[in-house]
């Protein structure tokens, strides 16, 4: 095991890894902006060093100034984990040319899962579904008008290089399949420089169940089963839930071995997740392949008992897995709700500042990853996510209950939060039964204005 590395990110996460790495006498330095410099969670790090201005891109962003502190504080390797460097390509390769550790899968892998055309040729190629569609990246509208034809509208246009429900356009006849086309594009290379399109049959109000896979360096890859993450709202995920309460047995089944059939074909190693969409029929398709932790890992590790950032690390440091397939069990059900610092009755504004009041809930069944506290002022620079609220029950049934009662206990003052939707959720009648999908918020949101 490693002895000493450094953690490239900020927030909630940088304080799981943190725990995560006393847990197992690993030494952390926390890497900071200016913005941050004050926040609680850097002193339960063994060091901390400042990497910037608050300006994402001059510090989470900037792999010079990350690798010139990994070099000083001598680090033998490090954690992104989710979001900023977190599957940059570049960067990892960086990490290895300075002789540290990247704790995530190989530069290749993080290449190919990028290019999300390559990734669903991988998966044809091996026999898994993916949704109707063209078999090269499309140039032109003509070629677009194409396989438009073959496969009927409506249809998505996605970019190669995008993911994450970033660059693409719906269009539902010929007429509208032009501009789309041309949006994409433009798109495309402005914000990834990279024009690679590609179509697909558009699914709609899909359900997104992704399988958690963990893959170490001595050929063993399991997976940790499904989460449902179909409650988000323009493509931020909001609510998630292992395990998917609407796919059959044999659907799930079928995920998972697919999950761990892709990766094996791109040699993944490291956590990783492989993401597929469920239609009204049950007919599922694989999306995306997402080369990292995710911010909702913790409903997996209720249901299975496991760590999976703990896992990550001994998987980094060349240790087996010692979790073998069979031995993975999925016990109840966990649900995660993501606190963000957000006006959901106005838009989902940003809402920093002070916390003025902030009172936790607790019990049987809750836990907590957060990072602020009473009196914690939130820096206007970031995400609005402050924090998760996860529950694990025996039942479906008793982890709404439970979900209720922390969410009634939880109180937060100063911020507005999405606290109060989520007690809309929870008593909505469809949610209860496992009647969702990823249409859910915006028609609660419809029907409450
Ligand atoms: C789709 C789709 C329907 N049809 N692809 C959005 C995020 C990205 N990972 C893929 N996404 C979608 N791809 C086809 N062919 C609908 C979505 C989608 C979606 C997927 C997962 C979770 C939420 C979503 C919300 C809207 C659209």
């Amino acid at each position: 095991m490693f002895s000493r590395i450094l953690i490239a990110n900020r927030g909630e996460i940088a304080l799981r890894i943190i725990r995560a790495c006393r847990d197992l006498g690993v030494s952390t330095v926390a890497a900071y902006s200016q913005a941050d410099r004050n926040a609680t969670y850097l002193k339960f790090a063994d060091e901390r060093v400042c990497i910037g201005p608050a300006q994402s891109a001059e510090s989470y962003l900037s792999i010079q100034n990350i690798i010139s502190a990994a070099e000083i504080k001598n680090v033998q390797a490090i954690h992104p984990g989710y979001g900023f460097l977190a599957e940059n390509p570049s960067f990892a390769e960086i990490c290895h040319s300075h002789k540290i550790a990247f704790i995530g899968p190989t530069v290749d892998t993080l290449k190919l899962l990028g290019d999300k055309f390559q990734a669903r040729k991988i998966a044809r190629d091996n026999r898994v579904p993916v949704v109707p569609g063209s078999d090269s990246l499309v140039r032109d509208e003509v070629e677009a008008r194409k396989v438009a034809g073959n496969i009927g509208y409506p249809v998505i246009i996605k970019a190669a290089a995008g993911g994450g429900g970033r660059g693409m356009r719906i269009a539902h006849n010929d007429m509208s399949l032009a501009n789309a086309f041309f949006v994409a594009q433009g798109e495309a290379k402005a914000a990834f420089k990279d024009e690679g399109l590609y179509i697909e049959k558009y699914i709609e109000r899909p359900r997104h169940v992704e399988v958690q896979i963990l893959a170490d360096h001595h050929g063993s890859v399991i997976h940790l089963g499904e989460r449902d993450c179909s409650i988000q709202r323009r493509h931020q995920k909001l609510i998630e839930e292992a395990p998917c309460p609407s796919i059959s047995d044999s659907t799930r089944d079928y995920i998972c071995r697919a999950a761990v059939k892709l990766a094996r074909s791109v040699g993944y190693r490291n956590a990783g997740t492989f993401e597929f969409i469920v239609d009204r029929k049950g007919n599922y398709y694989f999306i995306e392949g997402n080369a990292r932790l995710q911010v909702e890992h913790p409903v997996t590790e209720m249901v299975t008992g496991t760590d999976i950032v703990k896992e990550q690390l001994r998987i980094a440091s060349d240790e087996p897995l010692r979790l073998k397939q069979k031995k993975v069990k999925v016990q109840g059900t966990a649900i995660e709700c993501r606190i963000n610092a957000e006006d959901a009755s106005n838009g989902f504004a940003p809402s920093a500042g002070a916390i003025t009041k902030f009172h936790a809930p607790g019990g049987p069944g809750v836990r907590i990853d957060t990072y602020v506290h009473h009196g914690y002022e939130i820096p206007p620079n970031y995400d609005a996510m402050i924090g998760k609220l996860i529950v694990h029950q025996a039942s479906r049934d008793e982890a709404i209950a439970c979900m209720r009662r922390a969410l009634h206990e939880f109180e937060i003052e100063g911020v507005k939060t999405t606290i109060p939707l989520y007690q809309r959720v929870f008593t909505d009648s469809a949610f209860v039964k496992g009647e969702f999908d990823t249409g859910f918020i915006e028609d609660l949101l419809e029907r409450n204005r």
